[in-house]
């Protein structure tokens, strides 16, 4: 949210946090029919492993030391196994729970003054400030590759956008997400996710969660030890692109090589080496750690959760906002600008905020298949 802030107040309102900052339940607050995301409604009891993959636990390397400083050092790590969503939770996933709860995520929710104690009343009052979300937005103008990773440049193709959400990733009077029922769902904060999470514990009594950051890169990994991409060391091994990324001039020019220029529907580039999708690119997707740039140096080995809260800040910013890790990429990733559909690759963000570019996939914890 304070990044969301920043953007619509140009920095007014810098180093203020929202005190709760959790999505509203509002019922009945949907009004659409289950014919437009072309699902189901969900029972109570329904669970099936269908859609999901067993990875079997295990010991890996992760991170690497030709990538950003956050990823080094290369450690061990144990996991054990889990189940993980094959797909990244889709618009028809999310249409369900908020279908079944009347959930309005954060970008859906008005900001209340209370969730900023820090802002004035009046000066609250004065903002005006209205739902929505950030969209990317290409820049009309080119920007030169040695700017690109100027966090100050941001701004060119980051904009706030009035009534954007999940429902309508672009803003209101663009298409909406009904339209693409099979589409990841973006516009999702880590507190939206985690809801989503505990919905689906509720309704079908098996505990769903957001991966660790270890489970997260294991499971991408694939069982392919130090490789740079999910699939190998080349970056199109068939002569194709093998993700949904960025192609092109960033930020300006996607020549769609891959055939999407903004998200794709979910399973439609090859799984990896645990037949998972989508673990490259596509949507960001949320983990369950807290974000620490040197936390790879403190990591314990069985099982890492990551850092406690007060240990967790970005380097990048000196507000000292508490960020989130997300992982895998997005099609807005370009090796150009930044390669982060690599699997060691770590983003991180506040968790009250939601983007155009992030999702989430699922763990859960159900017995092992009858095959183990
Ligand atoms: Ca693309």
């Amino acid at each position: 949210m304070r990044i969301i802030i920043a953007i619509v107040a140009t920095g007014l309102f810098t180093g203020c946090k929202p005190k709760v900052p959790a999505g509203d339940k509002v019922q009945g607050a949907d009004g659409s029919g289950e014919k437009q995301y072309n699902v189901k409604p969900t029972s109570r009891g329904d669970f099936s492993t269908e859609n999901l993959v067993w990875v079997r636990g295990g010991s890996f390397r992760m991170g690497s030391n030709t990538g950003q400083r956050d990823e080094q050092p290369i450690h061990s790590v144990k996991v054990n196994s889990f189940w993980i969503g094959k797909f990244e939770v889709t618009n028809a996933d999310f249409y369900r729970f908020t279908k079944a709860t009347g959930y309005k995520t954060i970008a859906e929710v008005v900001p209340k003054a209370e969730n900023f104690p820090d802002i004035p009343l009046e000066e609250f009052k004065k903002m005006d400030l209205k739902s929505g979300s950030i969209v990317f937005v290409s820049p009309s103008a080119d920007i030169p590759v040695k700017l690109l990773k100027d966090h100050r440049m941001l701004t060119r193709w980051w904009k706030y956008v009035n009534g954007a959400n999940w429902r309508f990733p672009q803003g209101p009077n663009q298409p909406g997400s009904k339209d693409k029922p099979n589409h990841p769902v973006v516009h999702i904060a880590w507190y939206d996710a985690v809801a989503y999470c505990d919905w689906k514990k509720m309704v079908t009594g098996v505990v769903h969660r957001l991966p660790t950051e270890a489970e997260w890169e294991y499971a991408a990994r694939g069982g392919l030890e130090g490789k740079e991409y999910i699939w190998g060391t080349k970056e199109e091994p068939f002569g194709k692109p093998m993700a949904n990324i960025w192609h092109g001039r960033f930020p300006k020019e996607n020549t769609k090589k891959d055939g999407y220029y903004g998200t794709a529907p979910v399973g439609r580039f090859p799984v990896n080496g645990y037949g998972i999708h989508d673990m490259a690119g596509n949507v960001w997707e949320w983990c369950s750690d807290w974000y620490r740039p040197e936390y790879y140096s403190e990591s314990v080995v069985s099982n890492p959760k990551g850092p406690p809260v007060e240990k967790s800040y970005d380097p990048n910013e000196r507000g000292g906002d508490k960020k989130r890790v997300q992982r895998g990429g997005s099609f807005l990733c370009t090796d150009l600008y930044c390669g982060a559909f690599r699997p060691a690759r770590r983003m991180k963000t506040t968790p009250d905020t939601g983007m155009s570019h992030a999702g989430f996939r699922v763990v859960v914890e159900a017995p092992p298949p009858a095959t183990e």
